[in-house]
C-alpha cells in the first residue's frame, strides 16, 4: 500500500492506519482492521481501524451532546457552515474524486460526478436554510393564530452504500445540517476510506468554523459494534438507509419496532420504454449509458428495455454495435466507459443471474463474459450484457447489481407500461417517443408507478433539485431536492388565544357555570 504514494491521498492524509471513527477528528479505534481493497487491482489502498462498541458508545454520546448545541444556532448560520463544507469540497473536488475512483472503481469522470452531486447539495442546503418555511392557516375561532413550525429532530443515522459513497451521504447530512440535527454516518464497509476521507476534509472546517463537535460524526463497524446498534439506538429518531431490499427490510422491522422513523431508498428495476416514434440515437446513447454507467451498479441503472415489436429488431442490433464499442478497463484511464464491478462476489453475483437468464429462457444477445489476463487478472471485471428475456421471467423480477440489461418487445403502449410497472420495485423509469399523447399517458395517473418518470431522457443521473426516491419495495422515502427536507425536521401545530375567552374548536360547548 505504502509504496503508492499517490498525491491524492497523500493530499487527504489517508496513507498509513486510518480510525474508523469520529466526530470532530478521528480517535483512536479498538476494533478490527479493515483493508480497503480496491476493484481495479485488488490493490489494499487503505487500511482503517473499525469502531468497537465503546467506540460506537462515545461517538452516539457525542451526537447527542452536539445536537443541543447545534439545534441552538439560526439556521441560515448554519447554512453558512454547509456553504464553507461546499468550499472544500470545491478546492478538493479531484482528489476526493479520485478516491472515490480507486475504492469502488468508477471511472473519473463519474466519480467527478459525485463530488459535484455533493457541492450542489451544499449550495442546495445553504438555499434551504433560510427557507425551513411553515404555514400560516386561517383559525375558525376568533383571535386565535393557527400556524406549523419545522424545528430540529435530533441526531440522525445515515447508512450509505458502497455505489454512491459520497453523494448519498451529503443528499441527508447537508439537509439534516441545515435543520438543525446532527449526523451519525455509518458507511458501507466497502467505500469506507471514500467516507474517512471526506470526512477528514470536513471536520477541520467545522472546526474552524466554531460548530459544536460532533454535529458530524463517523462510524465504521460491523454489524454487531455498530450496524444492529444503530438502527436500534433510541437516541437516533430517524434513520435514513441507502441499500438493498433486504436490508432495507431489516432496517425498517428494527426502527419500526421502535417506533422510529426511516428514509428508505433500496433496489431499483428501472424500465426504459422505447417507442416507434423514438429518435433512436438519443434513445441509443440514454439506455447504454443507463445500462453500463457506474457498471450497472446504480439503484437507477437501466435494467431492462420494453422496445416496440416495429423498432425492436434495428435497436437491438445497434445496441450491440454500441455495447462492442465500449472500452472496458482502468477506470482511471482517459477513455474508459466501465470499469470493474465491485468485487469478486458482485461478479459471481453477475454470473449466477445469467445462469439463471439462461435457465428460464432468457437469450444472450452480447457480453457477460468474466475478463481474465493482465489488470482484469483481479476477476472484477465483465463485459456488459444484453439478454432478449420475456418480462415476467422471474429472474427479470430482481435487481441483479450488475451491468445486465433485459430486453423485451411490446406492440401497445398500456401493455408496455404494463409490463414497466409489473415489478416491485418503483424507483425510476423513461419512455422514448415524440408523441405527446404517449408521453402524457406515461406522466399520468395511468402510466409509470414510480417516483422518477422521464421523457426523452434515461432512468439515471437525476438532477438533485427534485426529491429522489421511489415507490413499492424501492421504500419510499425522499432525499435530496424540493421538500426533501421536512423529513428532517419534526413538525408542530401551533395555535395561540389572543382573546380574553376560550371558544373550543368545532364550537363544542363546555361551560362550567
Ligand atoms: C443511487 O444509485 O443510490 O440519479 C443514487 C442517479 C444519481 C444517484 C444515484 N444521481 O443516478
Amino acid at each position: 500500500m505504502a509504496h503508492r504514494m499517490d498525491s491524492a491521498f497523500a493530499a487527504l492524509d489517508l496513507l498509513g492506519e486510518q480510525q474508523g471513527a469520529g466526530f470532530g477528528s478521528p480517535f483512536t479505534c479498538r476494533g478490527e482492521v479493515l483493508n480497503a481493497v480496491s476493484p481495479i487491482d485488488l490493490e489494499v489502498i487503505g487500511r482503517i481501524r473499525t469502531a468497537a462498541v465503546a467506540d460506537y458508545e462515545t461517538v452516539l454520546r457525542a451526537a447527542a451532546a452536539a445536537f443541543k448545541r447545534w439545534s441552538e444556532v439560526p439556521a441560515p448560520q448554519r447554512g453558512e457552515i454547509v456553504r464553507r463544507i461546499g468550499g472544500v469540497l470545491r478546492d478538493r473536488k479531484k482528489e476526493l474524486a479520485e478516491v472515490v475512483a480507486r475504492e469502488v472503481g468508477k471511472i473519473r469522470s463519474e466519480a467527478e460526478g459525485e463530488v459535484q452531486e455533493m457541492i450542489d447539495m451544499a449550495d442546495f442546503a445553504v438555499g434551504q436554510s433560510r427557507m425551513l418555511y411553515g404555514s400560516t392557516m386561517p383559525s375558525e375561532r376568533p383571535r386565535h393564530r393557527l400556524y406549523e413550525q419545522w424545528l430540529p429532530l435530533g441526531p440522525v443515522g445515515v447508512i450509505t452504500a458502497f455505489n454512491f459513497p459520497l453523494a448519498v451521504w451529503a443528499w441527508n447530512a447537508l439537509l439534516a445540517l441545515v435543520c438543525g440535527n446532527t449526523v451519525v454516518w455509518k458507511p458501507s464497509a466497502k467505500a469506507a476510506l471514500s467516507a474517512v476521507a471526506a470526512m477528514k476534509l470536513i471536520w477541520p472546517v467545522l472546526a474552524q468554523s466554531g460548530a459544536p463537535e460532533g454535529v458530524l460524526a463517523l462510524v465504521i463497524g460491523g454489524r454487531g459494534s455498530v450496524g444492529q446498534r444503530l438502527i436500534d439506538d433510541p437516541r437516533l429518531p430517524l434513520i435514513s438507509a441507502t441499500g438493498s431490499v433486504e436490508m432495507g427490510r431489516h432496517v425498517s422491522q428494527a426502527v419500526s419496532a421502535r417506533l422510529g422513523r426511516t428514509i428508505l431508498e433500496l433496489g431499483g428495476n428501472n424500465a426504459v420504454i422505447v417507442a416507434p416514434s423514438a429518435d433512436l440515437d438519443l434513445a441509443l446513447r440514454a439506455v447504454v449509458f443507463g445500462a453500463v454507467g457506474t457498471a450497472g451498479q446504480r439503484c437507477t441503472t437501466t435494467r431492462r428495455a420494453i422496445v416496440h415489436r416495429d423498432i425492436y429488431e434495428r435497436f437491438c442490433s445497434r445496441l450491440t454495435g454500441a455495447y462492442r464499442k465500449l472500452r472496458i478497463g482502468n477506470p482511471l484511464a482517459e477513455g474508459t466507459h466501465m470499469g470493474p464491478l465491485i468485487d469478486r462476489a458482485a461478479v459471481e453475483a453477475m454470473q449466477a443471474a445469467l445462469e439463471k437468464a439462461r435457465g428460464q429462457g432468457g437469450r444472450v444477445l452480447y457480453g457477460g463474459d468474466v475478463l481474465a489476463g493482465g489488470l482484469f487478472a483481479a476477476g472484477t471485471y465483465v463485459t456488459p450484457c444484453l439478454v432478449e428475456a420475456d418480462a415476467d421471467l422471474p429472474i427479470v423480477q430482481e435487481e441483479t447489481f450488475a451491468p445486465i440489461l433485459y430486453l423485451t418487445r411490446y406492440d401497445w403502449l398500456e401493455e408496455a407500461i404494463g409490463l414497466q410497472n409489473a415489478v416491485p420495485q418503483g424507483l425510476s423509469s423513461a419512455i422514448f417517443t415524440r408523441d405527446l399523447l404517449e408521453a402524457e399517458l406515461f406522466l399520468s395517473h395511468r402510466g409509470s408507478d414510480c417516483g422518477i418518470a422521464n421523457v426523452n431522457l434515461g432512468t439515471s443521473g437525476a438532477e438533485i433539485g427534485a426529491a429522489f426516491g421511489g415507490e413499492k419495495q424501492t421504500g419510499g422515502g425522499r432525499e435530496a431536492g424540493s421538500d426533501a427536507w421536512k423529513a428532517y425536521m419534526r413538525r408542530q401545530a401551533c395555535t395561540i388565544n389572543w382573546s380574553r375567552d376560550l371558544p373550543l374548536s368545532q364550537g363544542v360547548d363546555f361551560s362550567i357555570e
